[in-house]
């Protein structure tokens, strides 16, 4: 009787994810196909950045090889299969599909690459989530302007339009951009990624203007000429941490950083009334004016942008990892007179030094941020579908990860918290199906549920002890407490 009590109370304590909620892993073209001149393929511009500035990477390192997956995609595929996914999302790179940039030529070993890796995945049943742009624009755009051009609101949506004709009779789940504010934030106002522009407070803000535009216009092209016939969704992901007041003294400031942060993107897209978001225009015309500009350094949406962009995404993309506190220390405020993004903002945030966190700086495990970010994106845009489309934790390497065990176990129930409370959350993504080339930090920084051996010609891949977790999450449809 006592035993099968115990068996009663610890089913009892076991939290179930709804019948219709979808699990996946994530990578993105960079990061993991390598074969960046194989087959006709032409430079983006993290080759040109990579090529050309080596150590502008911690480790000196670039995604040439990467992880192969352009030769390895059976083993991905054989891993997707090991963990029991619904569905993968990977990202297209356009340079392989399009190494002219435009639609003029259309280079079949690359379609046929994602051909092979869409259809070796559906015969498995696992469902393809696509990424339009992960950051790789070709470094043909870029000389042109890029992400500052408005021209290239015609140059995403040929391209959307190629993608959509070549593989959306099997694509059925498309992300249109992911993370613009890391674009045109750290891309075009920061050095920090390429194509590492740094002129903040005006660049950054051009390429928001024309990514959300971009966005909208292959949102409605997909809407009108595709879905009809190929019936698919289709989103954006937006990249947001919690951002939590220090005192009640903080509460507005917050606010402040989290409009500049998600709001720049979910205004426009998610809110009623659409565009950018009240606080952000009046701070910037206000920083404008003292500054000596005539106009505010803010591009304005004519009102047809912003009803094409409103309302422009099936579902709220999200990427999550993180949190940090807002509270403002006068005596360490800087003066700009010159435009910058931060000044515009004008509020200062921080991790306290007890939070802990995986191997990036940043990343400080915060289930509770999550849960309070998913409640606020319920409140303010009247509770919208989200695709958690990345979470994750990273270490420097080895196969034994408690630490990211517990990071997921934590942000999954905070996620089961914010249904309970009425979130629509439907999809979650683990970020990353496998090591892979990060961003700023080169191989130094491993985020795979399986570990990649980058001395091995093949790039083996290792399951971790969370890759056996996060299976028996899938295959259970369900979290230990
Ligand atoms: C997200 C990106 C991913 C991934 C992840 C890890 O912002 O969409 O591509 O790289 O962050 O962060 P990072 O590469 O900055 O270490």
């Amino acid at each position: 009787i006592c035993e099968s009590k115990t068996v009663i109370e610890a089913r009892h304590d076991v939290r179930k994810f709804p019948d219709w909620f979808q699990f996946g892993t994530a990578t993105a073209s960079y990061q993991v196909e390598g074969a960046w001149d194989a087959d006709g393929k032409t430079p983006n511009i993290w080759d040109h950045l990579t090529h050309n500035d080596p150590c502008s990477i911690e480790d000196c390192q670039n995604g040439d090889i990467a992880n192969d997956s352009y030769n390895q995609y059976k083993r991905d595929v054989e891993m997707m299969r090991e963990l029991g996914l619904d569905f993968y999302r990977f990202s297209l790179s356009w340079n392989r599909i399009l190494p002219t940039s435009f639609p003029d030529k259309i280079n079949e070993a690359g379609v046929q690459y994602y051909n092979n890796l869409i259809n070796e995945m559906l015969k498995y049943n696992i469902q393809p989530m696509v990424t339009l742009y992960h950051w790789d624009l070709p470094q043909k755009l870029q000389d042109m302007g890029g992400w500052t051009n408005p021209h290239i609101v015609d140059w995403f949506s040929d391209y959307a339009r190629v993608a959509f004709e070549l593989f959306g009779d099997r694509v059925k789940n498309w992300i249109t951009i992911n993370e613009p504010r890391e674009v045109c934030i750290q891309g075009y106002g920061e050095d920090q990624k390429a194509p590492k522009l740094k002129i903040s407070g005006v660049a950054d803000y051009l390429c928001d203007k024309n990514i959300l535009v971009a966005h909208a216009k292959a949102y409605h092209i997909y809407d009108k000429e595709f879905r009809p016939s190929q019936g698919g969704t289709i989103g954006i992901t937006l990249s947001a941490g919690w951002v939590e007041p220090e005192t009640e003294n903080d509460i507005e400031m917050a606010e402040t950083v989290r409009q500049f942060e998600m709001g720049q993107y979910a205004h426009p897209i998610f809110s009623k009334t659409g565009d950018f978001p009240p606080v952000m225009k009046e701070r910037i015309a206000a920083k404008s004016a003292a500054q000596g500009f005539k106009r505010s350094r803010l591009p304005e949406f004519t009102p047809e942008e912003v009803e094409m962009i409103r309302g422009s995404s099936d579902f709220f993309g999200l990427n999550h990892y993180s949190s940090s506190m807002a509270h403002k220390n006068e005596s360490s405020v800087v003066q700009y007179d010159v435009p910058s993004y931060s000044d515009d903002i004008g509020a200062q945030t921080y991790q306290p030094t007890h939070w802990s966190g995986g191997a990036s700086f940043w990343l400080k495990d915060v289930p509770w941020g999550f849960y309070k970010l998913l409640t606020k994106i319920r409140e303010d845009y009247d509770n919208p579908p989200v695709f958690i489309t990345e979470n994750g934790y990273s270490t420097r390497g080895g196969l034994n990860d408690d630490d990211r065990i517990a990071y997921i176990r934590g942000y999954l129930n905070a996620l089961l918290d914010a249904i309970e409370e009425g979130c629509d959350v439907q999809v979650y993504t683990a970020w990353s199906l496998m090591d892979n080339f990060e961003w700023l930090m080169g191989y130094t920084e491993r985020f795979g549920l399986y570990e990649v051996d980058y001395e091995s010609p093949q790039r083996t891949r290792t399951p971790r002890k969370s890759a056996f977790v996060y299976k028996e999450i899938v295959r259970s449809r369900a979290l230990d407490p």
